[in-house]
């Protein structure tokens, strides 16, 4: 939690006009700590979002800032262009006193304000296909109009994020050292990743050899990484950008279908409740070649049904490792979540290797 004293201090270093009303932890994202803020008075209350990033999944908050800065300045003036409205529909920034993005604590953790975009939902599952087909739009148009950006220019905010031969080695690498003694109890899992060990290079390779572009990427495109306008149910802002930085396209949209083409909870523990949904898989790629609207390659396209696999394998890897490591990179509510979120995701990698040709079609269907 944060003690008075440090949000007191913190909160100075922002011009925010009037009291502090209420300070409450907000949203349920794994990584950063979020809290609503409201300031004002009591007829004329202002809400705003201040995070805490995680100093244990974010080294350089700095490069990271820069970069947000950078691609939201970017996309404000592309929704200015279309006739928008830039400051619902991407995140905004609130500068510090003396002009930064950020300001850093006493005990050097990294602390931002953002506009709170009013009048909005952010799902933890697809209730409708509707709702999964709106946010795969907004995730295709965040390609679309990052489109011309320079991928080069950002930075890596978190090295090898999705280098999922990487995961790879380093999920053996947890179970060799094993800290907590809890590798014997998850062979069956650990056996599950080794047998797909090649198919965790397939897109890092075709982008190696040049058969995939680099593109500006979000990295993190869960549903709960959209805000959905609370009257109209469309999707209007892509939110927590901290992972944007170069990569394949093919993995946003992966990610989306790991979180979001299912009727579970990440962390369901009973895995019969667990079924990847083709239907779903479907709308989903509808809405964000819709969004995309022709900015993808021929092999990108084909690239997306191992999008979708390698970003559902990875994050299981991910889980796992967190698991054997001791929990200490995604935030945890119980002992065995971690092992429950890894045994969701493996489940759906099956069934997705289950429905592969249906995959490819589907995709080569648009
Ligand atoms: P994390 O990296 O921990 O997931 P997020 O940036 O996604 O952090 O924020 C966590 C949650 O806070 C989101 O899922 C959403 O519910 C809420 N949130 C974040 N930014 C805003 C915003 N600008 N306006 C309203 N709600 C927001
Ligand atoms: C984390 O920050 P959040 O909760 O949106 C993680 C993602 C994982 C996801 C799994 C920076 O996302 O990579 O896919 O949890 N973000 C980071 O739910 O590691
Ligand atoms: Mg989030």
């Amino acid at each position: 939690m944060i003690d008075e004293m440090n949000l007191h201090r913190i909160l100075e270093q922002w011009d925010l006009d009037g009291k502090i009303l209420s300070v409450k932890p907000f949203g349920q994202g794994h990584i950063n700590s979020t809290f609503c803020i409201t300031i004002g008075s009591e007829t004329d209350p202002h809400r705003y979002i201040l995070q805490k990033i995680s100093s244990t999944a974010f080294k350089y908050p700095d490069q990271l800032m820069a970069n947000v800065v950078s691609v939201t300045e970017y996309l404000r003036k592309k929704i200015i262009q279309s006739g928008g409205n830039p400051d619902r529909e991407t995140i905004t920034i609130l500068p510090t006193r003396n002009g930064r993005s950020f300001c850093i604590d006493e005990r050097e953790e990294a602390w931002r304000i953002l506009l709170f975009i009013e009048n909005t939902v952010c799902l933890q599952s697809a209730e409708t296909p509707e709702l999964f087909e709106a946010s795969a739009r907004a995730f295709g148009k965040f390609q679309y109009l990052l489109r011309d950006y320079p991928a080069d220019t950002l930075f890596e905010t978190i090295s090898r994020f999705h280098d999922t031969e990487n995961r790879y080695e380093n999920l053996m690498r947890a179970a060799e050292e094993d800290p907590l003694g809890r590798a014997s109890s998850v062979k069956a899992e650990l056996e599950f990743a080794r047998m797909r060990k090649e198919d965790c290079g397939v897109c890092l390779r075709a982008l190696r050899e040049g058969r995939l572009p680099l593109r500006v990427t979000h990295n993190d495109t869960k549903l709960n990484n959209v805000l959905m306008d609370a009257d109209t149910l469309e999707a209007i802002c892509v939110i927590d950008l901290d992972t944007v930085m170069p990569g394949l396209a093919c993995n946003d949209f992966g990610d989306s279908i790991r979180f979001g083409a299912n009727h579970c909870a990440e962390d369901e523990p009973d895995l019969s409740k667990v079924e990847f949904d083709l239907e779903l898989f479907r709308v989903y790629t509808r809405g964000f070649l819709e969004g995309a609207n022709h900015a993808l390659t021929q092999a990108e396209m084909e690239s997306l049904p191992w999008g979708a696999k390698l970003m559902t394998l990875e994050c299981g890897m991910r889980f796992l490792t967190d698991y054997l490591e001791g929990d200490h990179y995604f935030a945890t509510q119980r002992e065995g979540q971690n092992l429950d979120r890894c045994r969701t995701q493996f489940k759906l990698v099956s069934d997705m290797e289950a429905n592969w040709e249906a995959m490819k079609e589907i995709v080569a269907s648009f």
